[in-house]
């Protein structure tokens, strides 16, 4: 049966002359063109509300039939921590070492210099696991199909690192596959599965991040195309 239709309320957001428009979004493209995906973290604290905030703005994110089909975990204790790291390391040692990762892959992988070692897992203040809802729960507990769930969780996960940049902070999207141990020692239910593992934290002193750039707009867009031909 179809469900009651949301009341609408007047929106306007804030209108911005074309001058204060391009400022700002220079301004975020700035800031957003300094992030950097980070693999050595200190253990200095990261204060919780910081973290309730990147989720928080996270769960602003548009999502299918507003299901908002994400939870976001948060991990402070070191003992699961660990845990956390032992599985990963020996998942992804079976990924780099144990011939499970096909060679092409291994060899993009190569110029970032990534391997099986995950000593961060235990050495950020926070890990935050993204979990994805297959499925939901509706008013009274049963079971409902949610839509389009990668597509707003991996909205929601842009967000969400966008959000701990602004703060200061650093994460690295950190998928080691397969997750499934993630599900049994943060004990989720059946209807979630991981989606994106966050260490947060701050860099080492000497941390240091490949020096890649980033494709030129005119290699990521193209405006007012041409139909293809008949
Ligand atoms: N999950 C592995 C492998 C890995 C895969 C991709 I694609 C990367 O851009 C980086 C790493 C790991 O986390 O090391």
């Amino acid at each position: 049966m179809a469900g009651t239709e949301y009341e609408h309320i007047p929106y306007q957001p804030e209108r911005l002359s074309h001058e204060e428009t391009l400022s700002r979004g220079r301004a975020f493209y700035a800031s957003m063109d300094e992030r950097r995906s980070v693999r050595f973290f200190t253990d200095a604290p990261v204060p919780r509300e910081a973290i309730e905030l990147a989720i928080k703005t996270a769960s602003t994110a548009p999502s299918g039939a507003h299901r908002q089909p994400w939870t976001f975990v948060v991990i402070s204790d070191p003992e699961i921590k660990k845990q956390i790291r032992i599985e990963a390391e020996e998942e992804e040692r079976k990924s780099y070492e144990g011939g499970r990762m096909p060679p092409d892959w291994i060899e993009a992988l190569a110029p970032l210099g990534t391997d099986w070692r995950k000593p961060y897992l235990e050495t950020v203040p926070y890990i935050v696991v993204q979990f994805e809802q297959i499925t939901g729960f509706d008013g009274d507990g049963n079971p409902q199909k949610n839509y389009y769930v990668r597509e707003s969780c991996g909205i929601a996960a842009g967000m969400f690192i966008a959000a701990l940049h602004q703060m200061g902070l650093s994460t690295l999207t950190h998928t080691p596959s397969p997750m499934g141990f993630l599900s049994k020692i943060l004990g989720r239910p059946k209807n979630e599965r991981p989606f994106i593992l966050f260490p947060v934290g701050y860099p080492t002193a000497d941390a240091t991040v490949p020096d890649i750039a980033r494709k030129p707009l005119d290699r990521v867009s193209i405006w007012d195309p041409k139909p293809a031909e008949k």
